[in-house]
């Protein structure tokens, strides 16, 4: 491995791994290529714009014309995947841009990483294809049950990564990470959504009961994650990196408000997000056989997150206005209005 292609890298988790490979690796050129939809942010780079081992091209991975670009301009010998649309409440409103990026984003990819012949591909994915768990944890055998646009459009391009390896011989490796949290999170997302509204004390919208549960994990244990299987992984294989910390919404909420000194009062039940999966739970002892650690502890890993959040407004006030309010309308104003 030499020159890596970080797709997605201006994005939330995709930025944390950028920032973590240009660190720590100085002998590999790191090239994040990105369309900088609503959720890619230049600013989640700033922290090593000026690296020599770091180049930004701008670009859409379903492109197949400026992808040929970028692979052959960098002499690009490992992919990895992070481009997606990720957010599961935007997949239930408007499925198609899912379906571009997520499937025949990542079928492109795989296409032209072949025939430039790289040596390995590996595409971040998730606990989502595995579908609601109601008991017991998913291994990564288990079959996929996706429920969402989301996590179908997910499952569809881990197929296509496995048929290149089957068929073709690719070189591949798939991670399947839990629900991640940490600093530079778009705000639409449960952690640093509920943080924002609550530090301007307006109202947190937790779908139906709130005892859904979810499985966190820290975003630099993510990004770690991925790298560790990115140099371990077998080929052909998926990895689960769980955080194997159940938390249920309710109390994850909870614990945000008190940690801002905000009233429990403003939580709000309103009507429950469409075909919602109960519960997600894996367990990540193959990754861990590679040597994976998790460092985060969720208390002081949330805790850390949210005093993120207090201290770098100037990072998600801007994000919070024009087409973000639009997509908050859309999402929340009847739901809220549904309850008063
Ligand atoms: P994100 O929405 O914060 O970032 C996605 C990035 O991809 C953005 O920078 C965006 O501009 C870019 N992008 C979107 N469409 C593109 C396209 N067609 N071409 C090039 N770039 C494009 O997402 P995230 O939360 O950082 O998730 C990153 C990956 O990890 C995704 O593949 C997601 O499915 C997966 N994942 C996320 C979580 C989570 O909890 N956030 C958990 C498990 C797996
Ligand atoms: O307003 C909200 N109210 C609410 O109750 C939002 C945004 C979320 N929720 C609930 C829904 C989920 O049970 O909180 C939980 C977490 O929601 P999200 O942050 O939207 O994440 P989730 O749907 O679990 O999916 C996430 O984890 C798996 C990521 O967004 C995916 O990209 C990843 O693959």
């Amino acid at each position: 491995m030499k020159n890596i292609l970080v797709t997605g890298g201006a994005g939330f988790i995709g930025s944390a791994f950028v920032r973590h490979m240009v660190a720590n690796y100085p002998d590999y050129n790191i090239v994040c290529y990105d369309k900088l939809t609503y959720a890619g942010n230049v600013d989640n780079l700033l922290p090593v714009s000026d690296e020599e081992n770091y180049r930004f091209e701008r670009g859409d991975i379903a492109d197949r014309r400026a992808v040929q670009h970028v692979l052959e301009q960098y002499a690009i010998d490992t992919i990895v995947n992070f481009a997606a649309e990720s957010h599961v409440d935007r997949s239930i409103l408007e499925p198609d841009a899912f379906i571009h990026t997520d499937v025949v984003g990542a079928y492109i990819l795989l296409d032209e990483g072949r025939k430039h012949g790289i040596e390995r591909f590996c595409q971040v994915s998730t606990d989502e294809v595995y579908g609601d768990i109601e008991v017991g944890h998913s291994v990564e055998d288990d079959r996929f049950l996706p429920n969402s646009p989301y996590a179908a459009s997910k499952a569809g391009g881990e197929l296509m990564v496995r048929a290149y390896h089957v068929t073709y011989g690719l070189d591949t490796v798939i991670t399947r990470g839990s629900n991640t949290y940490g600093p530079y999170q778009y705000p639409e997302k449960l952690v640093p959504f509920f943080t924002t509204e609550a530090m301007d004390d307006r109202p947190l919208p937790l779908y139906g009961d709130g005892e859904q549960i979810r499985d966190w994990l820290h975003v630099d244990d993510h990004a770690r994650g991925v790298d560790c299987i990115l140099h371990f992984g077998r080929p052909g294989e998926a990895y689960n990196l769980a955080g194997e910390n159940q938390r249920h919404n309710i109390n994850v909420t909870r614990r945000i408000l008190d940690l801002l000194g905000k009233p429990q009062s403003l939580i709000r039940h309103v009507p429950d997000r469409e075909g919602h999966d109960r519960r997600y739970a894996m367990t990540a002892e193959k990754a861990r056989a590679l040597g994976w650690q998790r460092q985060f502890d969720f208390d002081r890993g949330l805790e850390a997150t949210v005093r993120w959040y207090q201290e770098n407004e100037w990072w998600w006030r801007k994000i919070k206005t024009g087409d973000y309010l639009e997509y908050y309308k859309r999402q929340y104003a009847e739901r809220l209005a549904s309850i008063r």
